[in-house]
């Protein structure tokens, strides 16, 4: 079965790594694409200045832009990829759940909502059905699923097998993000080459409630949040793409670094189209996981992990995901490819 897919956004940094996702994908089609006001009508390659290292596809560059509303996308798209910037997403996205179309969201609106599932499907797969509770409450047709940030979505996987493992009671991570992260690359990210930003756009608070959601219990009613304490400090660094995250953790049990290794090393992967073959691949050599280095393996998908120490009551660890891909795009498709698997559409 094809399922004939919309992107909203398509013209983003974002929505520019769904469509290369997308047009070889085996299970989606893409049918609509959509952007701001000034894109829509236009060819797809006269409203996009393509930011990514792939050739933009001959079928997507011929396509028409449309609006992002919910009349001018086809009633047999049954997917919608939203990559909206989040004051955009919290207005529409509603609109196109209300039309009957399941919107699967990178954007960071509704996120922490009681009813909208925030998924990473090889960590919380289960929560996808607050689908129900959120159509009973909301009286929608179509749906809302989210994915979460790449900052938290570089972190959880290690954190998830930790927490199996030996409980966690408080997680403190530091993060060096790339400038894909805030939009842009190439040429214009030279702006902070010989620099660094500290304390950026909100990102902090997203990564201590995000995380605390995906790490949670779902009885089929809520979810109840971790009550692991989560502080984040959040940076930005002149690399391209890939975000590296130096965590501790607090642990309930004590761990060992050979333990935490084959902790991460086992925690299982899907059989999902888009997910790696491992989930988190775990160095031995110190001064890895780098981003240029490692934020490529199993097609951008995996996560990697290095660098594991033993503390005074838990464990520290550097790990890494390919922000765009793992973190973003790939994030959404997954959670697509979940929604499928589900027989959400
Ligand atoms: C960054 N993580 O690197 C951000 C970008 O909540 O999805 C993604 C923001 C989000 O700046």
């Amino acid at each position: 079965m094809t399922v004939r897919a919309g992107i909203l956004g398509a013209t983003g940094a974002v929505g520019q790594r769904l469509i290369q996702l997308l047009e070889p994908h085996p299970e989606f089609e893409i049918a609509a694409l959509t952007a701001s006001e000034d894109s829509a009508g236009k060819r797809y390659d006269e409203a996009a200045k393509w930011r990514i290292d792939v050739p933009i596809p001959d079928s997507v560059a011929e396509m028409t832009v449309g609006a992002t509303t919910p009349e001018d996308v086809p009633d047999d798209v049954d997917l919608i990829f939203s990559s909206l910037p989040s004051s955009v997403g919290e207005e529409v996205e509603p609109a196109f759940c209300e039309a009957g179309y399941i919107v699967s969201s990178n954007s960071s609106n509704a996120r922490a909502d009681d009813d909208v599932p925030l998924t990473i499907p090889e960590v919380n797969a289960d929560h996808i059905d607050l689908i129900e509770v959120q159509r009973d409450e909301r009286g929608w047709d179509g749906a809302l699923v989210k994915n979460p940030n790449c900052s938290t979505i570089t972190m959880v996987p290690p954190l998830a097998a930790l927490d199996e493992a030996f409980g966690l009671d408080r997680i403190t991570v530091s993060t060096l993000q790339a400038v894909s992260g805030a939009g842009y690359s190439g040429v214009t990210s030279m702006e902070i080459i010989d620099n660094a930003i500290p304390h950026i756009g909100g990102e902090e608070r997203k990564m201590e409630t995000e995380s605390r959601k995906l790490l949670g219990e779902f009885d089929g009613a809520e979810v109840s949040w971790h009550g692991a304490r989560v502080d984040a400090s959040c940076n930005r660094i002149p690399t391209l793409d890939g975000h590296l995250e130096n965590v501790w953790t607090d642990t309930e049990a004590d761990a060992t670094v050979e333990e935490a290794k084959e902790a991460m090393r086992s925690y299982p992967t899907l059989d999902l189209h888009s997910s790696p073959e491992q989930l988190i691949h775990v160095f031995e050599q110190p001064d890895r996981p780098q981003p240029r280095l490692d934020r490529d393996a199993d097609n951008g998908m995996a996560i990697a992990a290095g660098g594991i120490q033993e503390t005074d009551g838990g464990l520290q660890f550097n790990c890494l995901a390919h922000n765009t891909l793992r973190g973003a795009a790939g994030a959404s498709v997954l959670n697509g490819e979940l929604l499928l698997e589900r027989g959400y559409l």
